[in-house]
């Protein structure tokens, strides 16, 4: 395979400065398991990590750049941004969905399982991970008259974009991939089935992504890309299109997601009479009054203190664990100490 032109990868002199001397750079364009296609220069390889990265349990994700050596990845360089998620299991760890990603598109399909709730949450972390949030809604072609549902969305959404398309009219698909510009990367985020990976390869002009054979609506649910990859766009831009993400678990202690997505409650917060107003039960509460005279709807004002407990109990988990390691390391040190004196 030929290679890249780093420039319309998105490489930049702030990247390059990074890059360890003796190492050469290349986009981390697909992972599989256990190994990563990459892409530089010179080629498209098929890259692992040495033993040292792999102990360290480094965290490679599709958007990556990284400096390769002797054909393996040798590190990764520090992120502009990146989308992360609470890896779904027992254990709360980080799972990096997409980085150096400039746009991510929440996508969902119009019809009767489209959940604003659902797209608060990709909102919430999206803002927390640096890229700019972008909603769309697919299959237009569907219903009739889907603007009662986008005004829904528009309703949750507070300034972010919400582009409603069909792959299959292409109705609204040219004007979305026009916000993909020259270099930069967009990924595709959402539920399995909602057409993402149609939409990429309508912008392909090519059937690259398998999608779904059946156009069954109740079909949606089951996985068909397995992988995230990431593309070159004709005429300029990446796009990272991803397996549908079942639930979308947050990630990360910052209340930045959080405040950005739900500005409208923060603004009527700062009326409040208490600076740390709980909004739950507090005299002169301007969160509760709105909620009373209708001006904040009570399924929104339930969402938010949904998030932020989960986002509280993450918190606190986080430090738990942190606690448990720095405590773990300390008998360690202290076991190795009391070796060395019985040796001398
Ligand atoms: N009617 C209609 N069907 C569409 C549209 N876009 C996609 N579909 C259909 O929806 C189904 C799922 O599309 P995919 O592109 O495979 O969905 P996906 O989001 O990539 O799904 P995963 O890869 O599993 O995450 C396919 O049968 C598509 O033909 C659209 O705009 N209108
Ligand atoms: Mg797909
Ligand atoms: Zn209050």
């Amino acid at each position: 395979m030929p290679g890249f032109d780093l420039g319309t990868l998105g490489w930049n002199a702030e990247f390059a400065e990074q890059l360890e001397p003796g190492l050469v750079p290349g986009r981390v364009a697909a992972a599989h398991r256990g190994a990563f296609d990459v892409w530089t220069e010179a080629d498209a390889v098929r890259a692992g990590l040495p033993g040292r990265l792999l102990h360290d349990r480094i965290d490679v994700a599709v958007g990556d750049w990284v400096g390769m050596g002797d054909g393996l990845i040798r590190s990764v360089l520090p992120r502009r941004s990146a989308i992360v998620r609470n890896a779904a299991g027992l254990t709360t760890s980080a799972q990096t969905l997409a980085a150096n990603v400039d746009i991510a598109f929440v996508v969902s399909s119009l019809g009767p399982d489209l959940e604003p709730r659902r797209i608060e949450r990709y909102l919430v972390t999206i803002w927390e991970s640096g890229a700019t949030p972008e909603i769309v809604l697919t299959k237009a072609d569907r219903l009739e008259d889907p603007w009662e549902l986008v005004a829904e969305v528009e309703a949750v959404a507070l300034g972010v974009p919400v582009h409603t398309v069909s792959a299959l009219t292409g109705q609204g698909c040219d004007a979305l991939r026009a916000r993909i510009a020259d270099s930069t990367t967009a990924v595709l985020l959402g539920s399995s089935g909602v057409g993402k990976s149609t939409l990429v390869n309508r912008w392909l002009g090519s059937d690259v992504m398998a999608t779904k054979e059946t156009r069954e609506d109740d079909d949606e649910g089951r996985h068909t890309t397995s992988h995230r990859q990431m593309l070159v766009l004709p005429g300029g831009g990446l796009v990272i299109d991803t397996p549908g993400l079942r639930e979308l678990q947050l990630w990360d202690v910052g209340e930045a997601g959080l405040d950005a997505t739900f500005s409208d409650v923060e603004e009527l917060a700062a009326n409040c009479r208490f600076a740390d107003c709980s909004h739950e039960h507090e005299p002169d509460c301007a969160v509760l009054a709105a909620v009373q005279s209708g001006e904040l709807p009570e399924e929104r004002f339930h969402s938010w203190r949904k998030l932020q407990r989960e986002l509280r109990a993450m918190a606190v988990r986080h430090d738990a664990l942190l606690r448990k390691a720095e405590v773990r390391k300390w008998k360690l040190r202290a076991r190795e100490a009391q070796a060395r004196t019985r040796l001398r």
